[in-house]
């Protein structure tokens, strides 16, 4: 009689057990992609250090101070085009953890060849 209790009062804590994953999943929330601003001005990227999560979409969204600026990122294989006036967005999904260099790829003058920043990518 003991013994046949137990099993009822297991089979009923598997039943609830299993109802909540499924509730989990169904009320699963899809949050909005994150946004990084940067802001692009002779020489330099403001931030110049852009930390991203493994796997998780980001935008890169790009304004220029001043001039025609460039972004690429080779090692995402992204490049974009920053026009003053306009803004740029980039997606990014990072495959990859470590630290990562992005370069201007546009001539905006003296001081174009420094003009870099990196993308960090954590677990
Ligand atoms: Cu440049």
């Amino acid at each position: 009689m003991e013994s046949l209790k137990r099993r009822t009062l297991l089979g009923a804590i598997g039943a609830s057990a299993l109802a909540a994953v499924t509730g989990g999943v169904a009320i699963r929330s899809f949050a909005a992609e994150r946004v990084i601003p940067i802001k692009a001005r002779k020489f330099t990227y403001e931030p110049d250090e852009i930390v991203l999560k493994l796997n998780e979409p980001a935008v890169l969204e790009f304004t220029s101070a001043d001039v025609v600026m460039g972004f690429n990122a080779p090692d995402f294989k992204v490049r974009a085009t920053i026009i003053p006036g306009q803004t740029t967005r980039v997606r990014i999904v990072p495959d990859k953890t470590g630290t990562f260099v992005f370069h201007c790829d546009v001539f905006c003058g003296d001081g174009h060849e420094d003009m870099d920043g990196t993308i960090r990518v954590e677990k």
